[in-house]
C-alpha cells in the first residue's frame, strides 16, 4: 500500500519523422519514407515544457517568428509533416503492493500514437480530452522509453472529408471546412482574426502516478437557496484497491486557512467506487457568498479530501477551491413590448466580452499572462467573459483567476461555425470530452453557463441550403444531458450562441441571445443605428481597428518603408476580416476624412471602434429597465483579445495594449453612467444616420437630445445632472443643471430637450430653446454629480456627427505632471479651453508599456481630468486626438 505519487514528465526530445515508426522505435537510422520534399530535423532536446513543435523550431532558430511579416507562409510545411517526442522515465516499484501505475496526458494536440518500450498504449484524436492510461507494472523496466507520434491534423481532416463528405463551415476566412472532422482547436485552421498555424505537441502536462487508491474525481455540490442559506455535499469517485480504505477526512477551509468544518467518515465494509461523503448545512453568517465583481466579495473556500488506510497511510488527497453562489438564467415574460416586441428576458445582469485563445501557441501563455488579461478585463468594468467555441477549454488557471476576480464565465463547448458530424465514434469522443471538461470546471463559482456551440444554428439558417444538421444530437441531447447529470445545482445550458426565436430564428431580438453583425458585416448599417439593433442579450457584436503603432512596428520588422501604409500588403497580411477593405472603406468614409497616413488611419479606425462599440453599450444598457422591462440583459463585445499581432475586433491587442474602446467600454459599464442620443430633426431620415447633420444648413436645423442615466447600485440615488454646451465655431457656451432621481439597478430616462446653440445673430438667447437652435458644432457635456459633495458620478460628452464634417479647433490642451503616491505612479492632469475628442496619451520611445488609469478621453473646458500613469518612469508623454491624429509631444 502506498501514498499516491505523481511525477510530471518534463524532459523530452523531439524530431520530425522521416522514417517508419518501426525504425524509430528500434532507434534505427533509415531512409526518408515520408515522400515529401520537406526539411527534416533530427532529435533535439525540447527547450520548453509543455511543448509545441513550432515553438521548439522557433527556439532552435530553425523557423522565423510567424507573427512577423509574411512568415506565416514559410512555416506551412510544419502542419503537413509528422513529429515525434521521446522521454525516458525511471520506474521503481516502491513496494510489491503498488497496484496502479498511470500515465495521464492532460493535453495532446491532437492525433497522437503513444508507445511505451515499443508497445502502443494509446491512439489519441481529441485535443480537448485528458487521456489516462493504466500501465502494467510488470511490463515496466527501471528505465522506460515513451514515444509520441504526432500525425498531420491537416491531412487527417482532409482524409475524413474525402470519406464523409464536404460540409459547409464558415466562409473561406474561417479555415478549411474539413476542420469539423477533428477535435482540435478550430482557429488553428485560420480564422477571421487568426493565422493558419497547425501546430502539434504536448500542450499540457504528462503525469506519471503510482498509487493503490486514486481519486478519480471529487464532486463538490455547493448550493445557496432562496434565503441565501448554504449547503455543501461532497462526493468522491475512486479507483484502485478500495478495500484498503479505512476512512475519509473532509475539511472545508476559508481563504485564511481556518477550518470551517471538518469530518472523518469511516469507510465501512464494502467500499464502492462512488461515495457521498458529507452533506453539510451552514448557519447564516457561517459562509460568505461569492458574487460577480461589482456586486459583493468573491469569498472562496477550499475542500480538502484525504483518504486514509487502516495503517493511517494517506492513500490519496485532493483539494478543490469552491465558492457558494446560485446562478440562474432568467427567461421570463416581459411586461410590455419594446421596439422589437415582447418576448422573454435573457439575463444574468451581466456585461463583458468574448475570449479567444490568447496565442496560437498555447504553451507560451503563462499563468501570469492569463492573470494580466483577466485583470485587464475586470479593471475595464466587465463581469462576464465568454469562451468562444472555436478555441479551447482553457487551463485551470483561467477559471481560478475568474473565481478570484469575480468574472463570470460563459463556456461554449468547442464547436464553431460549421456543420459538424454526428457519427457514433465522433459523438462518443465528444461525450467523453464534455464529461471530462464539465467535471473539471463545475466547482468554479465563476461558471455561469454552458453553451452548445458558436453560430452553428445561425449559419444553417443563414445558408438556407443545408438540409442535414446531424450535430443537433450533440447540442440537444448529448451536451445538455452531460451538464444536467454532472452538475448540481445544475448550471444553466443554452443550445447555441446565438439561439432563441421560433424555428431557430437566431436573429429574433425578443428571445434568447443574438449576434449583431449588421454593422460590420451583413447589411453594413451605420454604427449610429446600434440602438435599434439590440436584443434580449447581445452575445456578440463589434467593430475592428488597427492596433497601436508599436504593435504594427512589431510585425513590420525589417519591412520595406513602403509597407507603412494602411492599404499595404503587410497590413493586409495582418488583417483577416472578410471584405475588410470594402467594409473599412464604407464605415471610415461615412465618418472620417480619408487619409493616406498610417498613423492617422490607426487613430481613425480606433476612434471609430470606440465610438461604435461605445454607442452600442450605452444604448443597450439603457434598455435595462425595472423588473418586467429588462429588455437587454447583457452585452458581450467581440472580442476581448488577440492570438497574434493583428488588426481585429479586439479591445486590447496581442501585447495587452488596450485600444481606446477599452476605456470607453469601462466608462459605459461603470456603476453610474450617463448617456446622450442626439437626433437631428430635419435630416434625410431614410439614407443617413439620424445623428448626422446637414452641412449646408446647420444654421437652421435643430436637434433633440435624449439624456438618461444608469444607477448600477441596489439603492436609489439622487443626483444633479449638469449640462455644458460649447460651440466650436463661436465663443457661445451655456450651462444648466437639473435635479434627477435614479431608482436602483436600472436605467432612467432623465430629459428630452432641444439642443441649444448660438442664436443666428450671435445674440445669446436666454429664453429657452427655439427653432433656431443648431447642432452644427455644439458639443454637449453631461455630468452626474453627487448633490452633497459635488463628486462626479459619471460623465459623457456628445459630439455632432459625422466627424469628417466637424471643423476642429485647437483645444489648447494643457497637461501637468506630478509624482504619485509611489515612485511608479505619475499623476497627469489634462485641461482644455475648447472641447477635444478622444485624447489618447502614450509614452514616447521604447521600453515597458505604461498602464494608464484612463485614456481616450473626451475633454470639456472647465472639467479637468486626472489620469494615473503607472510605469512612466520619467519618460515623456505624447498625445493624439481628433484633428491631431499623429501623436505629438506634450
Ligand atoms: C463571430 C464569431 C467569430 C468571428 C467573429 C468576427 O460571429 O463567432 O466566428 O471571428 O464573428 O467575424
Amino acid at each position: 500500500m502506498s501514498t499516491a505519487r505523481r511525477v510530471v514528465l518534463e524532459t523530452w526530445a523531439w524530431k520530425q519523422r522521416n522514417s517508419t515508426i518501426e525504425h524509430v522505435l528500434n532507434e534505427v537510422e533509415a531512409p526518408d519514407v515520408t515522400g515529401m520534399e520537406l526539411p527534416t530535423i533530427g532529435w533535439r532536446a525540447a527547450q520548453k515544457y509543455p511543448s509545441e513543435v513550432h515553438v521548439e523550431l522557433m527556439s532552435s532558430g530553425m523557423i522565423p517568428d510567424p507573427y512577423i511579416g509574411f512568415n506565416e507562409h514559410t512555416v506551412q510545411w510544419i502542419g503537413h509533416a509528422e513529429w515525434l517526442y521521446k522521454s525516458i522515465f525511471t520506474y521503481e516499484p516502491d513496494s510489491a503492493e503498488s497496484h496502479k501505475v498511470m500515465l495521464e496526458f492532460q493535453g495532446l494536440d491532437t492525433l497522437c500514437d503513444v508507445y511505451i518500450n515499443g508497445d502502443k498504449i494509446l491512439s489519441a484524436d481529441n485535443m480537448f480530452q485528458t487521456h489516462c492510461v493504466e500501465l502494467i507494472p510488470s511490463k515496466l523496466q527501471s528505465s522506460n522509453t515513451l514515444f509520441l507520434h504526432f500525425k498531420s491534423a491537416v491531412q487527417y481532416a482532409k482524409a475524413q472529408e474525402a470519406l464523409r463528405g464536404r460540409v459547409r463551415a464558415g466562409s473561406t476566412n474561417l479555415g478549411d471546412p474539413s476542420r469539423v472532422y477533428l477535435r482540435k482547436a478550430q482557429y488553428d485552421w485560420r480564422w477571421d482574426w487568426g493565422l493558419e498555424l497547425m501546430t502539434c505537441g504536448i500542450y499540457r502536462p504528462v503525469v506519471l502516478s503510482t498509487c493503490s487508491v486514486h481519486i478519480d474525481n471529487m464532486f463538490t455540490k455547493a448550493s445557496v437557496n432562496g434565503n441565501l442559506a448554504c449547503a455543501l455535499e461532497v462526493d468522491v469517485g475512486m479507483k484502485g484497491q478500495l478495500n484498503e480504505i479505512e476512512k475519509y477526512r473532509v475539511v472545508l477551509k476559508d481563504s485564511r486557512n481556518n477550518n470551517v468544518r471538518a469530518e472523518e467518515i469511516s469507510a465501512g465494509g464494502d467500499v464502492k467506487e462512488n461515495v457521498t461523503l458529507v452533506y453539510w448545512t451552514f448557519d447564516e453568517d457561517e459562509i460568505g457568498l461569492w458574487w460577480p465583481v461589482g456586486y459583493g466579495d468573491q469569498c472562496l473556500y477550499t475542500v480538502e479530501l484525504t483518504i486514509l488506510s487502516k495503517q493511517g497511510v494517506i492513500l490519496d488527497t485532493k483539494t478543490l477551491r469552491i465558492g457558494f453562489r446560485s446562478v440562474k438564467l432568467v427567461q421570463e415574460a416581459l411586461q410590455e413590448p419594446d421596439q422589437y416586441g415582447t418576448g422573454t428576458t435573457f439575463l444574468f445582469e451581466i456585461n463583458g466580452s468574448n475570449w479567444i485563445p490568447a496565442d496560437n501557441f498555447l504553451t507560451t501563455i503563462t499563468p501570469d499572462r492569463y492573470r494580466a488579461w483577466l485583470t485587464l478585463l475586470r479593471d475595464g468594468n466587465q463581469n462576464m467573459v465568454r469562451l468562444w467555441g472555436g478555441g479551447i477549454y482553457e487551463p485551470d488557471v483561467f477559471y481560478d483567476t475568474c473565481d478570484e476576480l469575480g468574472l463570470l464565465v460563459w463556456q461554449d463547448f468547442q464547436f464553431a461555425c460549421g456543420v459538424y458530424p454526428a457519427h457514433d465514434s465522433f459523438v462518443a469522443s465528444v461525450r467523453k470530452e464534455a464529461e471530462q471538461n464539465v467535471k473539471r470546471l463545475r466547482h468554479h463559482p465563476a461558471i455561469a453557463l454552458f453553451c452548445g456551440n458558436n453560430e452553428d444554428y445561425q449559419m444553417l439558417l443563414q445558408w438556407g441550403d443545408v438540409k442535414d444538421f446531424p450535430a443537433i444530437k450533440i447540442y440537444e441531447e448529448v451536451l445538455p444531458s452531460v451538464v444536467e447529470t454532472l452538475t448540481d445545482p445544475v448550471i444553466p445550458y443554452h443550445r447555441g450562441s446565438p439561439y432563441g426565436g421560433k424555428g431557430w430564428d437566431t436573429a429574433d431580438p425578443t428571445v434568447g441571445d443574438v449576434h449583431q453583425w449588421n454593422v460590420w458585416g451583413g447589411k453594413e448599417l451605420p454604427y449610429q443605428d446600434y440602438d435599434k439593433l439590440g436584443g434580449r442579450f447581445v452575445s456578440e457584436f463589434g467593430m475592428p481597428s488597427m492596433p497601436c503603432m508599436k504593435t504594427i512596428t512589431y510585425w513590420m520588422k525589417d519591412a520595406d518603408p513602403k509597407e507603412f501604409h494602411a492599404q499595404s500588403k503587410l497590413m493586409a497580411q495582418h488583417c483577416r476580416a472578410g471584405s475588410f477593405e470594402r467594409r473599412f472603406a464604407i464605415a471610415m468614409n461615412d465618418n472620417f476624412k480619408v487619409t493616406e497616413d498610417l498613423e492617422t488611419a490607426v487613430f481613425n479606425t480606433q476612434l471609430m471602434q470606440s465610438e461604435a462599440v461605445g454607442f452600442a453599450y450605452q444604448s443597450w444598457r439603457r434598455n435595462w429597465g425595472a423588473k418586467g422591462k429588462q429588455y437587454t440583459g447583457g452585452v458581450l463585445v467581440w472580442q476581448s483579445n488577440d492570438c497574434w499581432p493583428v488588426t481585429s475586433w479586439a479591445i486590447a491587442d496581442y501585447f495587452l495594449r488596450p485600444k481606446p474602446v477599452y476605456f470607453t467600454i469601462a466608462r459605459h459599464l461603470a456603476t453610474f453612467a450617463v448617456g446622450i442620443t442626439r437626433t437631428v430633426i430635419k435630416n434625410r431620415p431614410n439614407d443617413r444616420p439620424r445623428q448626422f447633420y446637414e452641412f449646408g444648413a446647420f444654421q437652421s436645423r435643430g436637434a433633440t437630445l435624449d439624456i438618461w442615466a444608469v444607477n448600477g447600485t441596489l439603492s436609489p440615488r439622487s443626483a444633479t445632472l449638469e449640462l455644458h454646451f460649447v460651440d466650436l465655431c463661436s465663443s457661445w457656451s451655456h450651462r444648466e443643471t437639473h435635479a434627477v432621481h435614479m431608482p436602483p439597478n436600472q436605467a432612467t430616462e432623465l430629459l428630452s430637450i432641444p439642443c441649444p446653440g448660438p442664436p443666428k445673430n450671435n445674440e445669446v438667447s436666454l429664453t429657452g430653446y427655439e427653432d433656431w437652435t443648431t447642432t452644427s458644432s455644439v458639443i454637449v457635456g453631461a455630468r452626474l454629480l453627487d448633490p452633497n459633495d459635488g463628486g462626479v458620478l459619471a460623465r459623457f460628452v456628445d459630439w455632432p456627427q459625422p466627424y469628417r464634417f466637424v471643423d476642429i479647433v485647437d483645444p489648447g490642451l494643457k497637461t501637468s505632471v506630478s509624482s504619485g503616491r509611489d515612485e511608479n505612479t505619475t499623476i497627469v492632469s489634462l485641461e482644455v479651453e475648447k472641447p477635444a475628442k478622444c485624447v489618447v496619451l502614450s509614452v514616447v520611445g521604447d521600453g515597458e508599456d505604461v498602464k494608464w488609469s484612463d485614456n481616450a478621453l473626451d475633454l470639456m473646458p472647465g472639467d479637468k481630468q486626472v489620469i494615473y500613469a503607472h510605469g512612466l518612469l520619467g519618460r515623456n508623454i505624447q498625445a493624439s486626438y481628433l484633428g491631431k491624429e499623429k501623436a505629438r509631444l506634450l
